[in-house]
């Protein structure tokens, strides 16, 4: 495993842990905070909220995502109006001077995606990206058990490009409850993303 991908690794399971921790079997978990457990996990979405990022948060995020930095404010993560592949909208990711990653990513329910081969297929636009680059990562889960970590290649975005589509394959296992997707700068300069989509077969 390369160093982008440990770094972000070490990020997402992080992420993962916070939706659904398994209960330790010596220690009583109060009520309370079971409860507040089960409605983050009852909360997920079926499936993927916003994927043409058309729809605006009140943070400036396209709604149902969420923003992930390396650190403080590395990185602005938006809804830009101006630069969209489709529709209206996309996301842009612009490095803010401090390494050295950052993006945005969102959980769902695996639901009839499980067991099936799926594509997961974004268009990027780049400007003055400096490597590892742009990539789309997928983290399979079942309830807060990580089952696999898949991302593109680094190097795949890298300088200056038009719209260009990046897809990212793999075959989900059966028991898999819930995805993780993740969109990510790592590196300097500035990325837009639009178009999102999730073929299964
Ligand atoms: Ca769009």
């Amino acid at each position: 495993m390369k160093i982008s991908q440990r770094l972000f690794h070490a990020l997402a399971l992080t992420c993962a842990l916070a939706f659904a921790t398994p209960a330790c079997a010596d220690e009583p978990i109060p009520n309370e905070k079971i409860k507040r457990r089960m409605a983050r996990i009852a909360a997920i979405p079926a499936t993927l909220q916003n994927p043409d990022f058309e729809e605006k948060s009140d943070t400036g995020l396209p709604s149902g995502w969420s923003g992930v930095v390396h650190a403080g404010n590395s990185y602005l993560v938006e809804r830009d109006d101006a630069q969209a592949f489709s529709g209206k909208s996309c996301l842009s990711i612009k490095n803010m001077a401090i390494p050295e990653w950052g993006g945005a990513n969102q959980v769902f329910q695996a639901g009839s995606l499980a067991g099936r081969d799926i594509t997961i297929s974004a268009q990027i636009k780049a400007q003055g990206v400096t490597a590892n680059g742009f990539f789309i990562g997928l983290k399979i889960l079942r309830t807060g058990h990580e089952l696999g970590y898949f991302q593109t290649p680094d190097g795949s975005i890298t300088g200056d490009t038009e719209w260009k589509k990046l897809d990212l394959s793999t075959k989900l296992p059966e028991d898999a409850t819930h995805l993780e997707l993740s969109l990510i700068l790592h590196g300097d300069g500035k990325v837009w993303v639009d178009n999102l989509q999730i073929e299964s077969r």
